[in-house]
């Protein structure tokens, strides 16, 4: 490593360098530099710069400067700030919940499919509840997929049923029984007010009440979902942003196979 990357000496960042314990890099590593961008609800002018900078200061960064600062309209203003970060976070101390199911290829899945199922897979999804978004449900179930990868639609071991959005989820529920699916796909991107922590919640209730919850491979994704918060309320797996149908077809096909698989 270059010492002209260090606003230290060589030497002095060797011997504090701790490998494990990291924080943010802009210029020079180890210099805690992070930018952020946030809205306040006041007119965008100087005492309003100097009430951003303050506020990242409070949240603790040093030296905080409004790079930017826009008008947003009657009353509000946009900033982005940049500033040094002191925190460090000790990686060693992190414990992270994530999909256990390793990730095949399309072609891959349909072989394993085959040879540990031997028949296709029903898979029922939906952007369920209020949410209107379809986007995120298409990128994963449509033929035509997402960023070069394509959607459970081409599987040739998957049937796919995409019930759309603001599908309810009790009429969702009859949908699955009636085709006999073997999981579903729910596809949350509202997250104003927790509104997909009530429908989430409220589709593992019904499913449970009606006894159906076993029936299932429940999985569900959107841009704030993790795998830890499905665990959580009770799915079997979660997907957050940059997920594609590889991930969940792989995770639908491997979690079958072992349930088939157990006594
Ligand atoms: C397009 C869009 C719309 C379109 C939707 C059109 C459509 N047919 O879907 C329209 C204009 C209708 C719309 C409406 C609204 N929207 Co809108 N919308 C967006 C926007 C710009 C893009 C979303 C998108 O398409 N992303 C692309 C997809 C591919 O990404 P994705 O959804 O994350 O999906 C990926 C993963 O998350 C994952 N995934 C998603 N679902 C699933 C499911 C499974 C099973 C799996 C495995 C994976 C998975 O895989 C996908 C591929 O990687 C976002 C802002 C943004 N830039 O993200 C706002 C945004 C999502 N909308 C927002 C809001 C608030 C609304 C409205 C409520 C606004 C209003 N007040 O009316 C309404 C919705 C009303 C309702 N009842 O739901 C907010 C949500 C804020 C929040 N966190 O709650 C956002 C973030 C904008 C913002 N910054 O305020 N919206």
């Amino acid at each position: 490593m270059s010492s002209g990357l260090y606003s230290m000496d060589k030497k002095e960042f060797d011997a504090t360098f701790d490998p494990m314990r990291v924080r943010p890099y802009g210029d020079t590593m180890n210099d805690g530099k992070v930018q952020l961008s946030f809205t306040l609800p006041i007119k965008a002018d100087e005492l309003a710069a100097e009430a951003a900078k303050l506020y990242a200061m409070k949240m603790g960064l040093e030296e905080p400067g409004v790079v930017y600062m826009a008008d947003l309209g009657v009353g509000y203003s946009f900033f982005v700030v940049y500033g040094s970060c002191a925190h460090t976070i000790d990686i060693t101390d992190i414990r992270v919940t994530k999909v256990e199911s390793s990730v095949m290829s399309m072609g891959e899945t349909d072989e394993f499919i085959r040879k540990n199922i031997g028949k296709k897979l029903v898979v029922v999804g939906a952007s369920t509840g209020t949410d209107a978004h379809t986007v995120g449900i298409d990128a994963i179930m449509n033929m035509k997929g997402y960023a070069g990868h394509y959607g459970l639609e081409r599987y040739e071991m998957i049937e796919v049923y995409n019930l759309g959005s603001q599908v309810p989820n009790e009429e969702f529920i009859k949908k699955a029984v009636e085709v006999s699916a073997d999981a579903l796909l729910i596809s949350q991107t509202v997250t104003q007010k927790n509104v997909h922590i009530q429908n989430m919640t409220n589709l593992i209730e019904l499913l449970e009440a009606e006894g159906l919850r076993d029936r299932f491979i429940v999985t569900c994704g959107g841009p704030r979902i993790s795998h830890e918060l499905a665990k959580e309320l009770g799915y079997d797996a979660g997907f957050g942003a940059g997920s594609y149908a590889e991930d969940v077809a792989s995770f639908i096909a491997q979690e079958m196979a072992s349930r088939a698989a157990r006594p």
